[in-house]
């Protein structure tokens, strides 16, 4: 048994102050921060939403959009962000209370600015990897924990696609671990999930 703990976009834009506040965003530290420190894991790796500063996702490069309406990108829905987790800016930094010296792998995602990537390990049309599963893969990973930010959409698109191209991992969610933008959106989020073979569980499971 190999496992490790997938720690999603725990970053300054996500909580409170940042660019796209997710409501107590921050309350997920404290449990990543747990589970870093338990021994419980072999491996810790983490992504990092990581947009240029023309990241096609914003609503500030389409003409007439406003954060949080619905546009398109390179010919495909997309809800229109506020810029956020800018590549070399304080949003885009870890919580600075996350135990970052603990971490294996970090994962940065959404550079294309013409495709965004919710998912850790791969871009939202699915044509190019960020490389996360075959880290996984050469480190003989068979079981991955995952939580963090947002839960209805960079933490359900990477459970999903662990699921998917990780068939011979066991995927878990840490539910007490994950905040999410819209509450509706984590109830199916969540549901969704669980269809796909993603095992819920809590923190509090979790121990050695
Ligand atoms: C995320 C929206 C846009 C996330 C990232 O981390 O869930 N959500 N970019
Ligand atoms: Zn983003």
């Amino acid at each position: 048994m190999t496992k490790a703990l997938l720690l999603i976009d725990i970053q300054n834009g996500f909580c409170p102050g940042g660019n796209l506040p997710v409501a107590e965003g921050d309350a997920v530290v404290p449990v990543a921060n747990r589970l870093i420190e338990s021994r419980a894991y072999d491996l810790i790796v983490a992504s990092q939403d990581w947009h240029p500063a023309n990241h096609g996702s914003f609503a500030s490069q389409h003409e007439g959009k406003m954060p949080f309406d619905m546009g398109e990108l390179s010919g495909q829905p997309q809800v229109m962000w506020p810029d956020h987790c800018v590549q070399g800016t304080a949003d885009a930094e870890f919580h600075p209370d996350l135990k970052t010296a603990h971490i294996d792998y970090i994962q940065r995602k959404g550079e294309n600015p013409a495709v965004d990537s919710y998912s850790a390990f791969r871009d939202n049309d699915k044509a190019a990897l960020t490389g996360l599963s075959g880290w996984l893969k050469q480190k003989g990973v068979t079981a991955l924990d995952i939580m963090g930010l947002a839960t209805d959409y960079c933490v359900k698109f990477s459970a999903l696609d662990a699921v998917d191209m990780l068939p011979d991992v066991k995927v878990r969610l840490i539910a007490d671990g994950c905040r999410g933008i819209d509450a509706k959106g984590v109830e199916e989020a969540i549901e969704a999930m669980r269809r796909a073979g993603v095992e819920i569980t809590d923190s509090s499971m979790i121990t050695a």
